[in-house]
C-alpha cells in the first residue's frame, strides 16, 4: 500500500515537476551473519525502501537509501537488527543538483564536462557520419515503447574487421555510462595514440550510448533515480528491468515477476520493444561479433556471464586472465581498484541480461559487463568531474581487453 501511494506522488510528480529527493540518505549497511542477510532481503522485497545496490554476501555492504520521514523507522530497524550503518550521502538531492551543474549541458557542444540529453547525444552521432565518412554509419537498432529511435553508429575503417558490440545505458539512472560510452567511441576517432588507432582501425565497432533511451530521458526530466523502460503492463506500475527481459534463462533467478519490483522480469522473455527489437538488430549481425561489451554503474566490477549461474562456461579461465590484466590496466592511471568474476560470484543471481543472451544464443566469445565507478559515495549520481577519468580508465582496459582477445578469436 505504501509503495502504492509512493507510486501515485511520484506519477503525478510525473506531470507536474521532478520527483526531489531532499534530505533523501543513503546509508550504508554492513550484514555480518546470514540472519543479517535474510533480513535484508526481506526489507528490499518489502518496497518500502529504495536499495542502491543488492543485497550480496555477508561483509558485503548494502546501499539503502532512506526518506526524511521515514528516518526513525529505519533507524529502530536498524538498531533492531543490530546491523552496523554508516551515511554514505547525507542529501540526495543536493548531490544531483550539484551533478550535473556544468552550463556545457546546455551550451549545444557536445563534450565530456557534463551529463547530456538524449538528443544531444544523437546530434552528436549523426554529426560524426557527417565528419567521418565512409567511416562512421548512423544506424538504428531498435525503437522504444515512448516511439523513440535507439540511435547507435557503426565505425569501419575497413571491411573483414572482426565485430566489437558496445552496449551503454541499458539501465537509466546509471549516466555514467552513455557518458563512458560516447567518450570511447570519440577516442576511437581522434586519438592519436598508436595502440588507440590500432583497435579502432582493425575492429568495426557497434556502439550504443544507450539501449533505454526512455528510461534515460525519465531520469533527466521526472526521476532521476529511474532504472527501467516507461512501458505500462501493470496497472500499478511503469516498466520492465531491460537488463531482465532477454530470452536466455529468461526468469531463471535473481529477477522478479512483480511489476512494481526494481527487477521486474516483464511479462514474457522479450515483452519489452528495446530489447527485443535491439535483439533483432544484433542477430543481423551477430555473425560478425567477436566481442560484447555491457556497461552498467556502479561498483567497479568486471563481470563475466553467466547471470543465472557460476558454472564455469567453456572459456572462462580466458576471460578470468584478460579480464585481470585488463583491470589491472584500468587501475594504472589513478589506482582505481576493480573486481573480476562471473556475476553470480562477484555479486548475485541475475538472469535475462543482454550479455547473457548474446552468448548464450550466439556464443561470442569475448563478453564483459561492466560495473563502472563509483563504490557508492555517489553511486548513481557521479560528479561531471570524473567522466574523462572514467572514461580514460576504462578505455585502458577496454584497450587491454581488445589487444588480449586478438590471440583468442
Ligand atoms: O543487476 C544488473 O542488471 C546489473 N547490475 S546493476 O547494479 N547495474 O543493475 C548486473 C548485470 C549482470 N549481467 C547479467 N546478468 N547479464
Ligand atoms: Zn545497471
Amino acid at each position: 500500500m505504501i509503495r502504492y501511494l509512493l507510486l501515485l506522488a511520484l506519477a503525478g510528480a510525473a506531470c507536474a515537476e521532478k520527483a526531489r529527493f531532499d534530505n533523501y540518505r543513503v546509508h550504508s549497511v554492513l550484514p555480518e551473519s546470514e540472519h543479517h542477510l535474510r533480513f535484508l532481503r526481506e526489507l528490499e522485497e518489502n518496497n518500502d525502501f529504495l536499495f542502491w545496490n543488492d543485497v550480496r554476501a555477508v561483509n558485503a555492504s548494502v546501499h539503502i537509501m532512506v526518506p526524511p520521514h521515514k528516518t526513525a523507522q529505519f533507524q529502530e530497524i536498524v538498531d533492531f537488527v543490530g546491523l552496523k550503518s554508516e551515511i554514505y550521502i547525507n542529501d540526495v538531492q543536493k548531490l544531483i543538483d550539484a551533478e550535473n551543474n556544468n552550463p556545457a549541458a546546455r551550451s549545444g557542444i557536445f563534450g565530456w564536462n557534463a551529463y547530456y540529453r538524449l538528443n544531444d547525444i544523437y546530434n552528436w552521432l549523426d554529426s560524426l557520419e557527417a565528419q567521418y565518412p565512409g567511416v562512421v554509419s548512423v544506424v538504428v537498432g531498435g525503437t522504444t515503447y515512448e516511439g523513440r529511435e535507439i540511435r547507435g553508429v557503426k565505425v569501419s575503417y575497413k571491411a573483414g574487421n572482426p565485430g566489437v558490440f558496445v552496449e551503454g545505458g541499458i539501465h537509466a539512472r546509471e549516466w555514467i555510462s552513455p557518458a563512458t560510452v560516447t567518450y570511447i567511441l570519440n577516442q576511437l576517432l581522434t586519438s592519436q595514440d598508436p595502440a588507440i588507432r590500432d583497435i579502432a582501425e582493425n575492429y568495426d565497432w557497434y556502439i550504443f550510448p544507450s539501449f533505454n533511451p526512455d528510461g534515460y530521458e525519465y531520469t533527466h526530466t521526472t526521476n532521476r533515480l529511474w532504472r527501467k523502460t516507461r512501458s505500462r503492463s501493470s496497472s500499478l506500475c511503469y516498466g520492465a528491468d531491460p537488463n531482465r527481459n532477454w530470452g536466455f534463462h529468461w526468469m531463471d533467478g535473481g529477477a522478479s515477476s512483480s511489476a512494481c519490483s526494481e527487477t521486474y522480469a516483464g511479462s514474457s522473455a522479450f515483452s519489452e520493444i528495446e530489447a527485443r527489437s535491439l535483439s533483432q538488430y544484433i542477430s543481423t549481425i551477430a555473425d560478425k561479433l567477436s566481442v560484447y561489451l555491457s556497461f552498467h554503474s556502479y561498483s567497479q566490477y568486471l563481470l563475466i556471464p553467466y547471470g543465472f549461474s557460476n558454472a564455469h562456461i567453456s572459456n572462462y579461465d580466458t576471460l578470468m586472465d584478460i579480464g585481470k590484466k585488463a583491470i589491472n590496466s584500468l587501475s594504472q592511471r589513478y589506482g582505481t581498484k576493480y573486481v573480476v568474476g562471473n556475476i553470480v560470484d562477484v555479486i548475485y543471481v541475475a538472469s535475462g541480461g543482454s550479455m547473457d543472451w548474446v552468448r548464450g544464443e550466439y556464443g561470442t566469445p569475448i563478453t564483459y559487463t561492466y560495473e563502472l565507478r563509483d563504490t557508492g559515495r555517489n553511486g548513481f549520481v557521479l560528479p561531471a568531474e570524473q567522466i574523462i577519468p572514467t572514461g580514460e580508465e576504462t578505455l585502458d582496459s577496454v584497450l587491454t581487453i581488445l589487444q588480449e582477445a586478438r590471440s583468442v578469436i
